[in-house]
């Protein structure tokens, strides 16, 4: 799979997915990452990517010229790839949206910035506007960096050893459980016994439990969805 992602700041994405599992996925093949910076696509002296909005208003709009250069260069024609706008107005990513763009060959993310860009660019050149998240962040840089992320553990290899187990956790709906490591003691505060009986069917039982406990309290309405689909075996929660 391979990710181009066009930004104002290219530098900000510089060092994030030299790390863990994405920088793995790279140095294997099985991704690339490709930063293009806006402004490399602009004409004039000032490299203007920018301009101020029709109708007045606070802020600058990413103007049509430089980020259509941009996209039709490397997305290349309609089809070759998806093209993805980073903003607040966006369908909102979660772990279903991950998995649909883990399935693609070529994801063109485009950063946001200031107010927002041309509409016409949205209309004729952005075949899905993605938001992270309800709240308001200075640019698509860090939407982009969690894409990117999300969607590179998803693609079969990039985990390794035994990813369906590494995923099964999230694959129901449900908050993951509480986790502990050695020692079985620490400072007077014990491990749950059950967890060191080796009993695992006790285990798999405690862990549903406390998973669905944890659920209840920080996410309620991810419970609705569980409940739904217990009994066809084909829990899905668009939103983890
Ligand atoms: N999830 N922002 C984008 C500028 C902008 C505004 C409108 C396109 C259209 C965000 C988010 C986010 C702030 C990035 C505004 N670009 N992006 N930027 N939440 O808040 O994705």
């Amino acid at each position: 799979m391979r990710f181009d992602i066009i930004t104002i700041f290219p530098e900000m994405l510089g060092g994030v997915f030299d790390f863990g599992i994405v920088r793995r996925a790279v140095e294997s093949g099985l991704i690339e990452i490709s930063v293009h910076d806006l402004r490399d696509y602009t004409f004039d002296r000032h490299r203007q990517v920018d301009d101020r909005p029709f109708g007045g208003g606070a802020g600058m709009i990413l103007k049509p010229e430089p980020l259509v250069r941009a996209i039709e260069a490397i997305a290349g024609g309609p089809g070759e790839a998806s093209t993805v706008l980073l903003s607040p107005q966006g369908r909102l990513f979660g772990q279903r949206m991950a998995e649909e763009f883990s399935r693609k060959a070529r994801l063109v993310l485009i950063c946001g910035r200031y107010e927002g860009v041309d509409e016409r660019v949205i209309e004729h050149w952005i075949d899905d506007e993605v938001s992270i998240g309800d709240y308001v962040l200075s640019g698509g840089e860090i939407p982009a960096m969690v894409v990117v992320d999300a969607v590179t553990r998803l693609i079969p290899g990039a985990l390794g050893c035994d990813e369906s187990a590494l995923r099964e956790s999230f694959s129901d709906g449900l908050l993951d459980y509480p986790h502990y490591t050695r020692p079985a003691e620490y400072r007077g505060m014990k491990v749950p016994d059950v967890l060191l009986s080796g009993n695992h069917a006790e285990i798999d039982a405690w862990r549903r439990g406390r998973s669905i406990q944890k659920t209840e309290r920080c996410r309620p309405d991810l419970i609705e969805g569980v409940n739904r689909s217990e009994d066809d075996g084909e829990n899905q929660n668009s939103d983890l």
